[in-house]
């Protein structure tokens, strides 16, 4: 299996399952700043020329939630729950970041952090504060639902968990107000407590 990553907060999430769940996998690393994700070749696993994709013979998957998705069910990972009403359940959680949270979040990554490092001007102030007041909305709703909660979707940690979690450990970089959410912090410090999580991105195989 060969998964094309960049270490971007999308990538993240299916490098980290994969690490976790001890997958035989071949990390590819797809250098977005030399425009790799726009070669034909590169173009031809995922015409959105956008990391993370993944191939596993004849299966080409691009979409860090899905490509979780396929990296659980095939270690036989409750990671991807067994029981069809709780995948529904992670289902809901993952549509609802795609769409809220790190929607947002990621808008706030890229002015504060991205436009800078890679010299691509200032940040917008009405973006920043348009991504600001959607962001604390949806942060808001997901630290009412943690109260009480070690993890986002049923009883145990899921991809349901990663894929929340995918900007918070550039939260700073991003400039998130995270100091107003004690909730998302506790529980993405538990996470933090993962290896895999903490420090995803295979750099033996980059340096290769
Ligand atoms: N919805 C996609 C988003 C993928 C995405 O936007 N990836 C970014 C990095 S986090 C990327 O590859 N950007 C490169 C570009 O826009 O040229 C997913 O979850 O996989």
């Amino acid at each position: 299996m060969d998964l094309y990553y960049f270490e971007t907060p999308n990538a993240r999430k299916p490098v980290a399952i994969a690490h976790l769940l001890e997958l035989p996998v071949t990390y590819r690393f797809v250098d977005l700043t030399r425009g790799e994700q726009k070669t034909p070749e590169y173009l031809a696993i995922n015409p959105n020329g956008r990391v993370p994709a993944l191939v596993d013979g004849d299966v080409k998957l691009w979409e860090s939630h899905a490509i979780m998705i396929y990296l659980a069910q095939k270690a036989g990972s409750p990671l991807w729950p067994f029981d069809p009403v709780q995948q529904i359940d992670v289902i809901r959680w993952l549509l609802w970041d795609t769409c809220h949270f790190s929607r947002h979040a990621g808008r706030l990554f890229w002015q504060n952090h991205i436009k800078a490092k890679f010299g691509l001007g200032e940040a917008d102030p009405a973006e920043v504060e348009d991504a600001m007041t959607y962001f604390r909305q949806f942060a808001k709703v997901l630290d009412a639902h943690l109260v009480g909660r070690n993890h986002v979707a049923g009883d145990g940690l899921s991809i349901a968990d990663f894929g929340i979690a995918s900007v918070l450990p550039t939260a700073a970089e991003a400039k998130l107000p995270m100091a107003e959410f004690p909730e998302i912090r506790r529980w993405h410090d538990n996470l933090m407590q993962i290896p895999s999580w903490r420090e995803p991105w295979p750099m033996a195989q980059r340096a290769a």
